[in-house]
């Protein structure tokens, strides 16, 4: 009993996997750099897979290379083996044609379809009623067919919209562009700023070895200006000394002139003055 619990608890629990992972369309990363929303669950025609994507801001994918539907492919087969139809955002604008080679075009940019990857007898209007075109699953690689738009329920694949994928290469651009303009501009920058460093510098050393030479120049000329100095000051030393030397000598001739004058003048009024005296001495004794 336990395990017959056991064993329906778990195929409801794989289930619920299986629902939840189908519910949902999960987004896949392409070789190319690409990002493709996948939903596997077979339960849209081709203009609601188309609403589906619209409502998402995306597109119903675009095949236009060889090289993205092997991209597309490499990511499917992992996933369905071979088990699932998937809508593509081609359409032949219900052209009632049965031809082969009638235009197709894809839908959301508008462009014509220029790569295409049909089965075998395909594309062939079935009832001129075939106008939108998927992945075939039961066909090798997923080759392509017309099918009738309305009533198949298959799954889809979205991708970014076309005008954001302009929109972005243009952004990518632009950016690429500024950023080599602000490369350009910083490169100069710093090749400016470099120049002017070492112009710079070059002017410091030239500025420093000036610097240098006119302290040597001004110490030499302070060298010289000290002993021109101490020999003027040495002349004039010895030019004051003979100065002083020699008046002073006429000082002392002087005075020895003076000092003989006073004294030959005071020996001759000594003796006028004694001369006197007696003279006075003897009218007063007569
Ligand atoms: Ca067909």
């Amino acid at each position: 009993m336990d395990t017959l619990r056991a064993i329906s608890s778990l195929i409801l629990l794989i289930i619920s996997i299986i629902n939840f992972t189908n519910a949902v369309p999960q987004w896949y990363n392409g070789t190319d750099g690409r990002r493709y929303l996948v939903e596997g669950e077979q339960k849209y025609n081709w203009f609601q897979a188309f609403h589906e994507c619209a409502r998402r801001n995306l597109q119903l994918v675009e095949i236009e290379s060889r090289q993205k539907n092997e991209i597309l492919i490499a990511i499917l087969k992992p996933l369905f083996g071979n088990s699932h139809n998937l809508w593509i955002g081609a359409i032949d604008e219900y052209n009632g044609q049965k031809n082969y080679n009638r235009p197709f075009y894809w839908h959301s940019s508008g462009k014509r379809m220029t790569f295409s990857y049909w089965s075998d007898s395909n594309p062939d209007n079935d009832r001129n009623d075939e106008h939108c075109v998927h992945m075939w699953a039961s066909k090798p690689n997923y080759k392509w067919n017309d099918h009738h738009c309305d009533w198949p329920r298959l799954g889809f694949i979205c991708e970014d919209h076309y005008l954001q994928a302009e929109c972005r290469k243009v952004s990518e651009k632009k950016i690429t562009q500024i950023t080599n303009v602000a490369e350009t501009v910083v490169g100069e920058y710093y090749e400016q700023q470099e120049a002017q460093i070492d112009s710079l510098k070059k002017a410091l050393d030239k500025i420093e070895t000036e610097e240098l030479h006119f302290k040597e120049q001004l110490n030499e000329l302070l060298t010289q200006i000290e002993a021109e100095t101490n020999t003027l000051l040495v002349k004039y030393r010895m030019e004051m000394n003979s100065m002083v030397d020699e008046r002073n000598r006429v000082l002392h001739n002087t005075n020895l002139g003076l000092r003989s004058a006073i004294e030959v003048l005071t020996k001759k009024f000594s003796k006028k003055l004694e001369t006197t005296k007696t003279d006075y001495r003897n009218i007063l004794q007569e």
